[in-house]
């Protein structure tokens, strides 16, 4: 068993946690079925409103970029999409799709972030869309944003910001809320887009993935990425400076549509949580999961994919999603969470609460720790990340004799596909020194809510 500590201070609170923090990203492509994203799709606006009621729903990805506006009456582009070296067809987005959305929009209370296409050159056409949906969603609609992960297809920032500015300056003029860069992982480009655009914009962006699928694996995810950290904190210093919300407006654990065995497996849960609670610690105010469907993910890449059939209903479920996916299932079949989900809900309890600053000791475990003022309570959340080392913490800085709830995120291992719980877990007290000390076994989380 191994001793580690964490002692809080109350005098110092920091960040307040953004009740969006918990937010989602999907493929564009995804609204070419309008029975997905659309109010009478219960069991997906029952999963969001579960995660979170005040989430904000990214559309974008690779396909935002691929895809070209059905309602658009004037002079279509010339443009043939490419992705590794493939030629594709555009998708066209039919306006069924963009109603449907608005009622599923509607149906959950998210707020909308939409992309428009950028790489096709038409500032005419990404207004044309981006007027349709602010008119279908009213002020539901967060920001628009003008091309996905620019840095993948321009040869750097000044490029970019040549093609960007004429987008910007046709949505701006008819009133349109923007936010952006969206880079893919280009923080300069970040800072560079603050300097230059930040009275413009709601909100900054780039993206987050730990590493390509092929190179992933449990123990990596959960080694953590301390140098990403680094890069947030010089963000946030230019996003305060403009009083600018930062979000991961896209992300997830690996990129080129999650490692199965890892992505979709219960070190994700641990690793959501934790994740989603260093950035809250660090101000940012949203972390959007990407995912979605197998299919619109795997088109993304410029890959074939054919969900295999066969196994019990969770079986699937699960075949249905992207490997990194949140949530799996489709509307025949029902919606159900992945690990994922559980520990981004675990996150998620944070919301409206004041970060604590802490003295954290691990005693040699993998163990990252976190506490909040919310309201009149003091919540604390461990997350023990380590698959060998079990963890007894000796909390102190409590409040005198404090009542403390539990609440346990667990499975039976690291990569259990199901079975992963998230539920109370009984009560523990402080003494009147405001000590108290918690166990933690290996490959799980517990949250204590002091009150
Ligand atoms: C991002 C793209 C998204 C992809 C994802 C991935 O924006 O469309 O699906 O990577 O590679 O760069 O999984």
């Amino acid at each position: 068993m191994t001793q580690a500590s964490f002692a809080l201070d109350m005098t110092r609170p920091g960040r307040r946690v953004d009740p969006s923090l918990a937010s989602l990203s999907y493929e564009t492509l995804e609204l070419s079925d309008p029975t997905f994203f659309a109010a009478d799709n219960h069991g997906l606006v029952r999963m969001f409103r579960e995660m979170n009621p005040h989430g904000v729903l990214r559309i974008g990805g690779n396909t935002s970029d691929d895809t070209v506006w059905g309602g658009y009456k004037g002079k279509m582009p010339t443009y043939v999409p490419r992705r590794h070296g493939k030629l594709l067809q555009p998708h066209v987005l039919k306006p069924e799709g963009l109603q449907a959305l608005a009622g599923f929009v509607r149906a959950t209370g998210w707020k909308l972030v939409f992309g428009v296409n950028l790489r096709i050159g038409s500032p005419e056409m990404a207004l044309d869309l981006a007027q349709t949906v602010q008119k279908l969603v009213g002020d539901q609609l967060l920001a628009i944003q003008i091309g996905n992960e620019a840095n993948n297809y321009e040869p750097d920032y000044a490029a970019f910001d040549a093609v960007w500015t004429p987008y910007a300056k046709a949505l701006r003029a008819a009133g349109l809320p923007i936010a952006g860069p969206d880079t893919g992982a280009n923080t300069d480009w970040v800072i560079e887009y603050a300097r230059r655009h930040a009275k413009d914009n709601v909100f900054l962006s780039r993206h987050y993935y730990r590493e390509a699928a092929e190179n992933g694996s449990i123990p990596d995810l959960l080694a953590g990425d301390p140098g990403f950290f680094g890069e947030v904190e010089q963000i946030m210093q230019v996003a305060d400076q403009y009083g600018l919300p930062f979000r991961i407006s896209e992300g997830n654990s690996y990129y080129n549509g999650g490692r199965d065995g890892t992505s979709n497996v219960f070190a994700s849960a641990l690793w959501g949580a934790d994740f989603m609670l260093a950035l809250a610690h660090r101000g940012v105010a949203g972390m959007h999961f990407h995912g979605g469907t197998l299919l619109s993910v795997e088109t993304s890449l410029g890959r074939m994919a054919k969900a295999p059939a066969g196994g019990d209903i969770v079986a699937q479920r699960d075949a249905q999603a992207s490997r990194y996916s949140a949530i799996a299932g489709s509307r025949e079949l029902g919606f159900q969470p992945r690990p994922l989900f559980h520990g981004i809900a675990l996150a998620q309890r944070f919301a409206g609460a004041r970060m604590l600053p802490g003295q954290l000791d691990t005693g040699g475990a993998n163990l990252a720790a976190y506490a909040a003022k919310q309201g009149d309570a003091v919540l604390v959340t461990l997350i023990n990340k380590d698959a060998q080392r079990d963890a007894s913490v000796a909390l102190s800085g409590l409040p005198h004799g404090a009542k403390g709830e539990l609440m346990r995120l667990r499975a039976l291992a690291l990569d259990s596909r199901r079975d992963v719980s998230f539920a109370a877990d009984g009560h523990v007290s402080a003494d009147a020194r405001g000590t108290s000390r918690i166990a933690v076994p290996k490959a799980s989380a517990v949250r204590v809510r002091w009150a």
